[in-house]
């Protein structure tokens, strides 16, 4: 028996012809932004993917299917969903045995992708070490997928809500290439700057692409984080973001487990007046672009 895959006929038909798919997600959608924007923004990342030359295919679990792209009415019911579960690795396949409606997270994102043979996938930042992980242990399972599912995941880094250099231990202990794209420094989320130096440095597709390819022939598990600033138009300088998370993580004393990052995400909306929001847009439209070229250029260097 193989995974219930549920592949939508624009995404079908593009892998039958061979051209360039991107991945997306949905927890971005259910648990990451409020109605409608949540809904307008997926519409928008996905018109981006097409604009760009490449077939969007954003991934969720509905009535225990992956499905692999998703009609604009699943897209709109999801978008309005108020009990869709947050789904990780650890919960995936309980999600589709129960027949849940399940938001994919990052690392479930990636298990769904990698069964679809999808190589390339965008989102706005990935999940990593919380900041006091030493008491809690909270570690995003994004991290343990990136080593595990052969995805290049492009991101404006791991969210700065997060302990960023602990992040990038843990990924280095792991073995995941994190490649600035275009810049030395790491960028933060809603900043350019993190003041943390990227392990590696690639500045065009291509290069992305190939490395990707290269993993593969060596027989390498796991993926590549590919870190995009968000656009200098659209971001919020770290000097004024940082004391606003610092109060949100106040304000979210007693939030555990799933419910963190979500809870910061809004909090941080609220505080800044909804700029966080406009910031997350602009970075995740940002990262489909890009990912379309990557996964334009893998298709083109295994024609
Ligand atoms: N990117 C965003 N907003 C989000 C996310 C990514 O711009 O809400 C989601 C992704 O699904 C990611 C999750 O996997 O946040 C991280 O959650 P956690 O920290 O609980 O692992």
């Amino acid at each position: 028996m193989t995974a219930p895959l549920n592949i939508a006929p624009e995404v079908a038909a593009a892998k039958a012809q061979g051209r360039a798919i991107v991945a997306l997600e949905s927890t971005i959608i259910t648990h990451g932004m409020p109605y409608p924007q949540n809904l307008e923004t997926a519409r928008k990342v996905e018109q981006a993917v097409r604009d760009a030359g490449a077939v969007p295919a954003t991934i969720a679990l509905m009535k225990g299917e992956i499905c692999i792209g998703l009609t604009d009415e699943r897209l709109e019911a999801l978008a309005k969903t108020q009990d869709a579960r947050k789904i990780s690795r650890a919960d995936i396949a309980a999600c589709l045995s129960q027949g849940w409606t399940g938001a994919t997270t990052v690392a479930a994102t990636m298990i769904c992708a990698a069964l679809a043979g999808i190589h390339v996938f965008a989102t706005g930042g990935i999940g990593g070490v919380h900041r006091g992980a030493q008491d809690t242990f909270d570690i995003s399972a994004d991290l343990q997928e990136l080593a595990q599912s052969p995805v290049t995941v492009v991101a404006a880094g791991a969210k700065a809500i997060l302990d960023l250099p602990k992040t990038l231990e843990v990924l280095e202990t792991l073995g995941v290439p994190v490649i600035g794209y275009g810049r030395d420094e790491l960028p933060a989320f809603w900043s350019r700057s993190s003041g943390l130096p990227a392990p590696l440095r690639m500045d065009d597709a291509g290069e992305i692409a190939a490395a990707h390819l290269m993993r593969a022939r060596l027989g390498l598990p796991g993926g590549q984080l590919v870190a995009n600033p968000i656009p200098v138009e659209a971001e919020i300088p770290a000097d004024e973001i940082t004391p606003i998370i610092e109060a949100a993580l106040q304000d979210a004393q007693g939030i555990s487990a799933k419910e963190v990052t979500p809870f910061l995400l809004s909090r941080i909306y609220g505080l800044t007046q909804g700029r966080s929001l406009e910031a997350n847009i602009a970075l995740v439209l940002n990262n489909a672009r890009l990912a379309a070229k990557i996964a334009q250029e893998i298709t083109l260097q295994t024609a």
